[in-house]
């Protein structure tokens, strides 16, 4: 046991962590309500390191945001928009697909394809957008649409969700991202986000979705008004619902961006709060395989060191991301494989391009 370790009286967890014996909600607030980074990253590292070795995954990919509309309208969201709104948009499939066509020379492997929930396109839409892209790039991965939109697909749809995945699967549909998780606690989504999936629904539509055959990944939005306590009651949400599947492939600790939202009185997340998450999110997250560093939201830089407190993952090249940028994500748009490589070559890891699946490539 190293010195910070025996410095933050968080020992006996640490006994836990190295048994592989599973944590507790009241060891995940204890964990929360640590300063003691060092002894949380060392934790987290060793989990780590027990799944993933001395790997570092990225991915090829490309992100296509298809619409803002949306009739949540999320306090915490500056992408989403009313459909009166001058900032409001929608692209024709037309437009997607050139996207698409546009980059048909670089190795992408995955699309990542989310938007608002917008009361206007109609089902066919989703469905066609899917077809278009596999026809012009059969061998792209398409993972496309949280479990919000889906459930919002099934209602205009007036489908039940199980149709509606074998619909969009057939059409093309590879896997679904983590988005729209937020936290899940009726207090925060009665405060920031009332007319969203509650979540139950977020968790039985991402089972039903494992059952259907497709993985999905998760979320936390972190760093807003959520208390301690309820970032482990959605931990413990998520491994408890793991168990149940075994269809997640990764969580994304989200910080939150508060620039042009309901909430930007609120200070951004720091350094020391992006690292405890990912860290957190390890040890608490036993039957996960993979924790990722979103670097578009914590930078670059913090994504390189998150490589040593958790994650195992940096997403990848993305391309054109809207929903952090509009909230006053000041990193770049994109990084290349090379940038990505030598990010974390220089942590000390050894980058494996992957598959929205996690094969090698
Ligand atoms: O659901 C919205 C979050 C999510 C803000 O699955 C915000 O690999 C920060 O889920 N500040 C969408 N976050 C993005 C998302 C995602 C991103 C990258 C990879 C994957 C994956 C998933 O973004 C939303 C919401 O939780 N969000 N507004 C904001 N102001």
């Amino acid at each position: 046991m190293n010195q910070a370790i025996k410095d933050s009286g968080l020992e006996d967890i640490c006994e836990k962590v190295k048994k592989q014996r599973r944590l507790s909600v009241e060891d995940g607030v204890r964990l929360y309500r640590s300063n003691n980074l060092l002894a949380l990253g060392s934790m987290a590292n060793t989990a780590r390191e027990r799944k993933n070795g001395n790997k570092a995954y990225y991915i090829y990919n490309q992100h296509i945001n298809y619409s803002n509309i949306c009739v949540n309208l999320c306090r915490f969201c500056a992408f989403g928009k009313d459909r009166e709104d001058p900032a409001a948009y929608e692209m024709t499939i037309e437009e997607i697909v050139e996207k698409i066509r546009e980059r048909m020379h670089e190795p992408i492997s995955e699309v990542h394809i989310v938007g608002g929930l917008n009361p206007d396109l109609p089902y066919s839409y989703y469905l066609e957008m899917l077809k278009e892209i596999k026809k012009l790039r059969p061998s792209i991965h398409i993972q496309a649409f949280t479990v919000v939109e889906i459930a919002h697909l099934a209602n205009i749809a007036e489908k039940s969700v199980e149709t509606v995945l074998e619909e969009l699967k057939e059409a093309g549909l590879g896997s679904i991202p983590g988005g729209g998780a937020e936290v899940f606690s009726s207090r925060i989504r009665e405060k920031l986000c009332p007319k969203k999936l509650s979540p139950e629904g977020w968790l039985n539509t991402a089972k039903i979705a494992h059952k259907a055959g497709l993985r999905s990944n998760a979320t936390i939005l972190y760093g807003h008004i959520e208390t301690y306590e309820e970032r482990v009651e959605h931990l413990t949400a998520l491994r408890a619902a793991h168990d149940e599947t075994g269809g997640f492939l990764t969580f994304i600790p989200l910080a939150f961006h508060p620039r042009n939202t309901d909430l930007e009185s609120l200070s951004p997340t720091t350094g020391f709060e992006d690292l405890k998450n990912i860290a957190v999110a390890r040890l608490m997250l036993d039957n996960f395989d993979h924790i990722k560093a979103y670097w578009v939201m914590i930078g670059p830089k913090l994504a390189q060191i998150a490589l040593s407190f958790g994650a195992d993952d940096i997403d990848g090249t993305v391309i054109e991301e809207k929903i952090t940028h509009m909230a006053g994500g000041e990193t770049s748009q994109a990084l290349t494989r090379k940038e990505l490589r030598q990010f974390i070559r220089e942590a000390g890891r050894e980058p494996v391009e992957r598959d929205t699946l996690y094969n090698t490539i």
